[in-house]
């Protein structure tokens, strides 16, 4: 079972757009096993980016995701980082194909609404920067007992 994060930006918070995100992450059939809303601070932000560092857009994307609430997710499931990225389309919405959250949502590339973790290293990773131990739930998706109750 993998898990990956899930930012929705403050672009998507300031756009009202929290609870399509993840509701078309739910729907997918991924399971939220955390979530929090948070403003990160400098230093946070530039280790969530570090790859980044000393690219032309770094600062903006620094400042940017700085700049108001965001909310994080852990969305778990069979090959959950592929499948958020999937339905994230390209890091430039203008490429981004119709009937991903980018492509459906977004227009400008540093106004991308959402992040999702690239790789399972990366997952991992940055899963364990935004959520301590104790702020994963671990629970059973069992619908039957909820029917039959
Ligand atoms: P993704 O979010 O699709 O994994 P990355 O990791 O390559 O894309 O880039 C991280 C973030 O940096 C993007 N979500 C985007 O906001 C910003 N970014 C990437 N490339 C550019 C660029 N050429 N100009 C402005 N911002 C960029």
């Amino acid at each position: 079972m993998q898990r990956t994060l899930v930012l929705i930006k403050p672009d998507g918070v300031q756009r009202g757009l929290v609870g399509t995100v993840l509701s078309r992450l739910e729907r997918r059939g991924l399971k939220l096993v955390g979530l929090k809303m948070l403003r990160l601070g400098r230093e946070m932000a530039e280790r969530h980016y570090a790859e980044h560092r000393g690219k032309p857009f770094f600062e903006g994307l620094v400042g940017f995701i700085t700049s108001g609430p965001l909310v994080a997710a852990v969305f778990e499931g069979a090959g959950a980082v592929a499948a958020v990225r999937q339905m994230m389309g390209a890091t430039d919405p203008l490429q981004a194909a119709p009937g991903t959250l980018r492509g459906d949502l977004g227009l400008a590339i540093g106004r991308n609404v959402v992040h999702g973790s690239a790789t399972p290293a990366d997952a991992e990773r940055e899963v364990a920067l935004f959520f301590g131990p104790s702020e994963l739930v671990d629970y059973r998706l069992d619908l039957e007992a909820w029917i039959y109750e």
